[in-house]
C-alpha cells in the first residue's frame, strides 16, 4: 500500500476518576494518536506510552520524537503491504515498542479495512466476545475500594483487579474476600516489592489470588523464578515481558505462570501475536492487559483478546469508567454479563469522532518520506 500521510497528533483527556498505581497518580492523559492515510482508506494507531517514564522507559514525548524522526519517516518511505511487514521496516531502531506500536497498529487497520474484515478476523481471532476485568486503582481508604468493588461486580465485571503495593496489600485483600469469597480476584504490584519481601509475599497465598501480577523489578526473570518456587499462587509478568523471547525465558524458567500481553509493551499486533502463540503451546494462558487507552487503543485491545489462547479476563473495560466522552463512535460498552461484543465491521469497528479530535487536539505534524540521503 501507498503511505500518502502520517499524521501524529497529541490530545488531551481527563479521566473521570484519577487512577493511582505503585508508581504514580494519572488525572488526565496525554494521548497519541497516529493517523494513516493510504489509498482512500484512514488507519488509526495509539501510542499507549504513559505521560512520563514509569511503567516503561518510554513516555508521550520520547514516543513523539521517535514517531515524528525516525520511524513515522521510515514507514511514510516504505509500502508496507501487511502490518506484519513493520517490524521488518522498523528494525534499525531499538527499543521504544510503544511508539512502534501506534504505526503498526494503524497498519494493521488499514490492512483488515483493504481486506473488508475485521482485525479479529484479520489476526485469526475466534470469540465473538471477550470477557472482562477491571484494574482498581490504590483508593485513599478501605471502605471506598469496597464500594468501587460492589459497583464493578454489580455492572457484571468477571474479575477484580488491585492494584497493590507495600502498605496497601494484605489487609485490602482480606476485608475485599471477607466480604466477596467467591470472586475471582487478583493484583498488580507494577514492581512495588524487592525478593527480601518475599516472606510477606507468600502471606498472599492466603487470599485465593487469581494471579499476582510483576510483583518484582521490571525486567527480571530470575528473581521471580525464585519467587514462584516459593508461592502456591501464580505469578503473572507484565512489564518484563517484551517480545517472544521473553516470554520463551520466563516460561522455560518458571518464572510465571500467566503472561498479560499488551500490545504497546510488545511493540504491536505482530509481536502480540508471536507472545500468544508461544503461550499457548507452552499451556501458558494469556489476557490482554491496558493503558488506560482511549477508544482507539481499546479497539485495539479488543481485536487482540479474540485470540483463542486469550482464556482470562482481561482489563479491556468500557469507556465511560475512564472517560466523559470517548473518541470513539459507539463508544466501547460491557453487557451485564461482563462481555464485550466483537463489532464484525472492517478494520477496528469503532469510528473515530474526527470533530472531537480535531478539538482534543494540542499539537499535530504530518510525516512525510525520508529524505534518502547518501
Ligand atoms: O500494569 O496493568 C498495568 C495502567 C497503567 C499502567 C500500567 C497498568 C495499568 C492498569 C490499568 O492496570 C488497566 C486499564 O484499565 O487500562
Ligand atoms: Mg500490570
Amino acid at each position: 500500500m501507498r503511505i500518502d500521510a502520517i499524521i501524529l497528533r497529541e490530545l488531551h483527556l481527563p479521566l473521570v476518576r484519577p487512577f493511582e498505581t505503585s508508581f504514580g497518580v494519572t488525572r488526565n492523559r496525554r494521548i497519541l494518536l497516529a493517523e494513516i492515510q493510504s489509498e482512500g482508506l484512514t488507519g488509526w494507531g495509539e501510542c499507549t506510552a504513559g505521560e512520563h517514564p514509569f511503567f516503561s522507559s518510554e513516555s508521550t514525548d520520547s514516543a513523539w520524537a521517535v514517531i515524528t524522526q525516525e520511524l513515522g519517516p521510515m514507514l511514510a518511505s516504505a509500502s508496507p503491504d501487511h502490518g506484519g511487514d513493520c517490524p521488518r521496516i522498523f528494525k534499525p531502531v531499538r527499543g521504544n515498542p510503544m511508539a512502534r506500536a501506534a504505526l503498526e497498529n494503524a497498519i494493521w487497520d488499514l490492512e483488515a479495512q483493504r481486506e473488508g474484515i475485521s482485525i479479529s478476523r484479520l489476526i485469526g481471532g475466534v470469540r465473538e466476545t471477550i470477557p472482562c476485568g477491571v484494574s482498581l486503582g490504590i483508593q485513599s481508604s478501605i471502605p471506598e475500594l469496597l464500594a468501587i468493588i460492589e459497583r464493578e461486580l454489580a455492572a457484571g465485571y468477571q474479575r477484580i483487579k488491585l492494584k497493590c503495593k507495600p502498605g496497601w496489600d494484605t489487609e485490602v485483600f482480606e476485608r475485599v474476600r471477607n466480604r466477596w469469597p467467591g470472586i475471582m480476584l487478583s493484583c498488580d504490584a507494577n514492581s512495588a516489592y524487592m525478593l527480601g519481601d518475599a516472606d510477606h509475599l507468600v502471606e498472599f497465598d492466603a487470599f485465593d489470588l487469581l494471579m499476582i501480577e510483576q510483583p518484582l523489578w521490571h525486567d527480571d526473570f530470575y528473581y521471580h523464578s525464585m519467587l514462584q518456587k516459593r508461592l502456591e499462587t501464580a505469578i503473572c509478568l507484565d512489564e518484563s515481558i517484551r517480545n517472544r523471547r521473553d516470554a520463551l525465558a520466563a516460561i522455560e524458567m518458571e518464572s510465571c505462570r500467566i503472561i498479560n500481553i499488551k500490545l504497546g509493551r510488545v511493540g504491536g499486533f505482530s509481536e502480540a501475536i508471536a507472545v500468544h502463540n508461544a503461550a499457548q503451546e507452552r499451556g501458558i494462558p494469556v489476557w490482554c492487559g491496558g493503558m488506560l487507552e482511549s477508544g482507539v487503543g481499546r479497539s485495539h485491545n479488543i481485536a487482540l483478546s479474540t485470540l483463542e489462547n486469550f482464556t482470562l479476563p482481561g482489563d479491556v473495560s468500557a469507556s465511560a469508567r475512564y472517560w466523559a466522552e470517548d473518541i470513539v463512535e459507539p463508544e466501547i460498552t460491557v453487557s451485564p454479563d461482563g462481555e464485550i461484543a466483537i463489532p464484525d465491521t472492517p478494520g477496528r469497528g469503532y469510528e473515530v469522532r474526527t470533530d472531537l479530535v480535531e478539538r482534543l487536539t494540542v499539537r499535530k505534524e504530518t510525516i512525510r518520506a525520508m529524505e534518502l540521503v547518501g
